[in-house]
């Protein structure tokens, strides 16, 4: 018995655990899940994500993007619970067995792999956030990540987002980074199947959808927002976790350049991004004991909107 090759959904693993992981269960699992290589990052490691889901499903589409930012460390814990909740599920379940019949998942769950590699590093920084690209001419190094899309890149009049010293640094140009690159060109090249948009962050239990860059409404808000309450209603059905929702820029804060109003611009009308556990308690430092709870209850409020697209998108 190989138990050193066992796989742990329960404790974090650094890049190199999950990348060895994305393999083995591509194949384990042939018939339901392969790997794709979309690109390379700044310090030219291989991006990688999961297709998941059966070949009569694979008309329709739900982007799943994990780890855009580097301490936010649940966020690939849950994309890693989400494919191995897939796969085994699959065949067993009826939920499960129903969506990945009629969709696939593109899982990826690390985006920002240098700055999830620089939190592992003993030299690193646990609480780091942005990529590890020296971009500019002062010293500072990172974009963020979620701050590079081309979509109202520059209609931010807050001066932080310019401040290649900040955390919040939007980059030189819209989608200047290597990996916003590779994920906006397999989006692009995926449109016509790609029907949602899930991004996962931490912290705050906040289901949210568009718009981050204005306040004012998206077209179809009321939609997104009747969802996101049957999603919230899912989540705190397991543990009574308070989560609140709503558009962006109202629930959280505005913020421009993101993914999720991006893949919304594009035409993905489904657009989501939960902020998961916790209230601010133990934050980014959510400790291991939280991750399977955590995941559970995030899994039903993945389902019903996944159910949701499933029922109404034609
Ligand atoms: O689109 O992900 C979104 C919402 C905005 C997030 C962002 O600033 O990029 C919200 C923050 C995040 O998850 O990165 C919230 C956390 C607590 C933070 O760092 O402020
Ligand atoms: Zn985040």
């Amino acid at each position: 018995k190989h138990s050193h090759n066992k796989h742990s959904y329960t404790r974090y693993n650094n890049w190199e655990k999950i990348a060895a992981w994305m393999e083995r269960i591509a194949k384990k699992y042939p018939k339901l899940v392969s790997q794709i290589e979309i690109g390379k990052t700044y310090e030219e490691r291989t991006m990688y994500l999961l297709k998941v889901g059966t070949e009569s499903g694979r008309k329709k589409a739900i982007f799943m993007e994990c780890g855009a930012h580097a301490r936010e460390w649940i966020s690939p814990a849950f994309c890693q619970w989400f494919v191995k909740q897939a796969v085994t599920r699959y065949g067993n379940d009826k939920v499960m067995t129903k969506l990945l019949d009629n969709m696939n998942f593109y899982v990826l769950p690390v985006f920002n792999i240098d700055g999830y590699a620089w939190t592992w590093n003993k030299a690193g920084d646990r609480m780091w956030r942005k990529n590890r690209a020296n971009t500019s001419d002062s010293d500072c190094i990172g974009v963020d990540l979620n701050r590079n899309f081309n979509l109202a890149w520059d209609s931010d009049d807050e001066k932080y987002v310019q401040e290649p010293c900040g955390e919040i640094y939007r980059g030189p140009s819209a989608e200047s980074e290597p990996e916003t690159k590779a994920l906006t060109n397999f989006i692009r090249n995926h449109i016509s199947s790609i029907k949602g948009y899930i991004c996962v962050h931490s912290y705050s239990q906040m289901l949210m959808f568009p718009y981050g860059y204005t306040e004012k409404q998206a077209p179809n808000h009321d939609v997104l927002n009747e969802v996101a309450k049957g999603a919230v209603n899912a989540l705190s059905s397991l543990y009574h976790t308070k989560y609140t929702y709503g558009a962006i820029a109202t629930t959280i804060y505005s913020c421009s350049g993101t993914s999720l109003d991006w893949a919304y611009g594009e035409g993905i009308k489904y657009a989501f991004v939960f902020e998961l556990r916790d209230l601010g308690r133990h934050g980014f430092l959510l400790p291991e004991t939280k991750i399977r709870p955590t995941c559970k209850e995030t899994m039903l409020a993945v389902q019903y909107i996944a159910n949701h697209i499933l029922t109404s998108v034609p």
